[in-house]
């Protein structure tokens, strides 16, 4: 039967006079009924996926998509009178993830299962995803977010397992999420959740009673930066997470008729940071508990987990009291003390030790000592772990360090969201670089075609027009299509700078004040939550909002200057700024972002990099060359040269350059304190002249000198185009696929 046959015989009555709510719901119950009848993967090895957070986004069209009937669904709507982006609205985004981790983990979910691989996740299904953000008073406000409907991806299983915690049990139940292949079999993710959790505890905002382990374990996902009082329920939710995961990868084992004893040729664990590093010492126990000697278990586990680090900010890596874990999960304690016991035997070095001398178990370390890789996620990054801050480490084990730079799946961040773009190519070089990603590299031979050249600026411009009506209907913003769309769209965080971007806003702010116009009028774009508790993060956005709204209601200066930052900043907008955006702002301290991966997908779509030599922006400059990225700032060395001397002064700079006092002393001007609240911006003020702990300042006059230089190479329509073209023609390196395959050739082996 084909699909419109299905839909309407769901519907019990004709497309056209069906709501669209109806229409998603039918669409969902077909593809989900296609993706359950996809040959799974197998092999006798299969590796298990785990990690706190999946930033899978909405599923139906990328579902759609692999299934290879998106374009048969959007061709018999539109017949029908229907449009597709609206159907896609009507579904909720699961939004279980902060940002780069857990999208990342998702990518890899797709990639697996298209290169046909057993992989599957092992995750959380937190009943309330990220925090939906609203902005009131220019400030960010947190409501919850949530996303299970009766009608969802999950499909509920009869799969349990008791997990126990001191003084209690609970049963642990296995939720699945089918995940398709483009054009191939089909994995799984697995989340666990509590029957018992209840919704209704949530009072105002975000707030609930957070005793009652019962009622609110899997019901939120924490924001990167958790304040105290969240801390313990993190060691609830990630031993939940690991015990029933370990449970399920030791059945699934058993079942295929594995002896305990070669646990590592059936499975390997894929240890998603340090949130999932619980498995190890429980994985331990339980093979204890049936039977096995200690001394057996710890090598068989040993040999069966691979760590993966995402994080060079030493306050970032888990620490956690051992009064904590006594206190939640005493069962753990004797094991992570005899692990400890073990490395403190082999090595007088007291950094390596698992317990500190305040008691504090360094989750990082069980990793390493415990596990048979460690791997960063691009190439600086990795470096950056073995020559200074996992130095020790290094040293005792050079063999297990390996790199695997990040990718993005191109199903999602080009097929789906930029379908002009997937049709040129496909027209221009053919449709081998869905599955062959290097194939886009053909593109290069058009490099001086002014026809093609011609043909991406107009797609630029369509997605540009696609945007501003998007952000008019759903924010009531207007945009210019005719101005350079400078986007800048991440977690907000001091380390990532988006403080650099406002100032440097600020900055041409004065000078068009002062009669000095910009060479080409400029829409900066911003995108970012901050965590709840992280209180500089909230006045950056608040200064943001603050210039936004200032600069909109003054005629001098709006036809050269926009600001705007989009509310509730999630995959789903990302897939409608990312194909829209002219320069991509990679902005972070260098050697502070282990990688960024909307860098990757920014270049693919035809944005040209403004970046620090930071994370997998080197290996982009690397990739298209001098001539096709605007780099600037220190390098990673000095930069960490200034932390070892200790002699970055922000004062210095505030004081001996003029431009730089100007834009900082603009924060608390008698105009921003008209709009905005004063505490926030003399916090903020404060904080960039005293404090400046990521060197904003340092790298301002670099920036807006080839800021500037960007700006003006805009103009040059031609040379912009080929910058375009390199970009997407070498953007094939970061496909999620590649890095899959270099996980399994390296570290998996399946
Ligand atoms: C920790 C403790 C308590 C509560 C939350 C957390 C927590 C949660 C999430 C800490 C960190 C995260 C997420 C980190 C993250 O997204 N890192 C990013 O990973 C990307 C994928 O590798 C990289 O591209 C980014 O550079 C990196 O910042």
């Amino acid at each position: 039967m084909n699909i419109q046959k299905k839909l309407e015989n769901y519907l019990g009555k004709p497309i056209a006079q069906a709501a669209d709510k109806e229409i998603y719901d039918g669409l969902l119950t077909i593809v989900q009924e296609m993706a359950s009848v996809k040959e799974r993967t197998d092999s006798k090895k299969k590796v298990y996926y785990i990690s706190a957070e999946f930033l899978i986004g909405k599923l139906l069209s990328n579902n759609m998509i692999n299934l290879g009937i998106y374009q048969e669904v959007k061709e018999m709507l539109d017949i029908n009178g229907k449009d597709i982006c609206r159907i896609e609205e009507m579904e909720a985004e699961p939004s279980l993830g902060n940002g780069g981790l857990g999208r990342l983990a998702a990518c890899f979910l797709d990639s697996m299962a298209t290169l046909g691989l057993a992989g599957d996740g092992i995750g959380l299904n937190y009943h309330l995803g990220l925090f939906k953000q609203k902005f009131e008073n220019h400030l960010q406000k947190e409501t919850p977010n949530p996303w299970i409907t009766e009608n969802s991806w999950l499909k509920k299983t009869d799969v349990t397992y008791p997990v126990d915690f001191k003084g209690f049990q609970v049963t642990a139940r296995m939720y699945d999420i089918e995940v398709t292949g483009y054009n191939n079999r089909s994995n799984r993710l697995h989340l666990f959740d509590l029957d018992s959790v209840d919704e209704k505890i949530v009072t105002d905002g975000i707030n609930f009673n957070k005793e009652d382990i019962e009622k609110n374990l899997t019901l939120f996902l924490y924001p990167d930066d958790s304040d105290e009082q969240g801390r313990l329920l993190r060691i609830y939710q990630q031993y939940f997470m690991v015990s029933a995961g370990a449970q399920l990868i030791l059945d699934e084992c058993i079942a295929k008729g594995c002896s305990l004893y070669d646990l590592p040729d059936y499975a390997v664990i894929q240890i998603n940071d340090t949130h999932p590093t619980m498995v190890i010492p429980e994985l331990i126990r339980l093979l204890v508990e049936r039977g096995m000697e200690m001394d057996d278990a710890i090598d068989v586990v040993s040999r069966t987990c691979a760590y993966t680090n995402h994080t060079i900010l030493a306050e970032a890596l888990e620490k956690w009291p051992a009064a904590y874990l006594k206190k939640a999960v005493p069962q753990l304690m004797p094991i992570i003390e005899v692990l400890d016991d073990k490395v403190r035997r082999k090595f007088v070095d007291e950094s390596v030790a698992i317990i500190d001398r305040n008691d504090t178990v360094h989750m990082a370390h069980i990793d390493i000592h415990y596990g048979f890789s460690v791997n960063g996620v691009a190439a600086l990054h990795t470096e950056i772990l073995k020559n200074s801050e996992l130095n020790h480490f290094y040293n005792i084990y050079p063999q297990k360090f390996n790199n695997k730079t990040n990718g993005i799946t191109f199903r999602r961040w080009l097929l789906h969201c930029n379908p002009l773009l997937t049709d040129f190519l496909d027209r221009t070089i053919g449709e081998g670089y869905k599955t062959d990603a290097a194939e886009l590299e053909k593109l290069l031979a058009y490099k001086d075609d002014k026809k093609i050249l011609h043909k991406l600026l107009e797609i630029k411009h369509k997605n540009k027009e696609f945007l501003a009506d998007y952000l008019k209907e759903a924010q009531g913003i207007e945009l210019n299509p005719n101005t350079i769309f400078d986007i800048q769209v991440k977690r907000l965080h001091e380390y990532k700078r988006q403080q650099l971007n406002a100032l440097y806003i600020i900055d041409k702010y004065l000078e068009i004040k002062n009669g000095k116009i910009p060479p080409a009028p400029v829409t900066a774009i911003f995108g970012a939550k901050a965590a709840p508790a992280y209180v500089i993060a909230k006045d950056i956005i608040h200064l943001i909002l603050c210039l936004q709204e200032i600069i909109d209601h003054d005629p001098e200066v709006n036809p050269y200057l926009k600001v705007v930052m989009v509310e509730n900043y999630n995959v789903t907008m990302a897939g409608k700024l990312i194909p829209a955006c002219d320069i991509s702002e990679q902005i972070s301290l260098a050697s502070k972002e282990a990688s960024g991966t909307g860098n990757m997908k920014f270049m693919l779509n035809g944005a040209v990099t403004l970046g620090t030599e930071d994370g997998a922006n080197v290996e982009i400059h690397e990739a298209v060359g001098d001539e096709n990225i605007f780099v600037f700032g220190a390098s990673s060395d000095e930069v960490i040269e200034h932390y070892a001397k200790s002699d970055y002064v922000s004062r210095d700079y505030y004081e001996n350059n003029p431009s730089v006092k100007a834009a900082i002393d603009f924060i608390t001007s008698e105009k921003m304190l008209a709009t905005g609240c004063e505490e926030n911006l003399m916090r903020l003020k404060n904080e960039l002249i005293n404090k400046d702990w990521f060197m904003t300042l340092l790298d301002f006059d670099s920036y807006k000198e080839t800021k500037e230089k960007a700006l003006t190479t805009y103009a040059d329509r031609m040379t912009w185009a080929k910058m375009m073209l390199v970009n997407i023609a070498k953007a094939g390196f970061f496909s999620s696929d590649r890095t899959i395959e270099e996980y399994n050739r390296d570290i998996w082996k399946l």
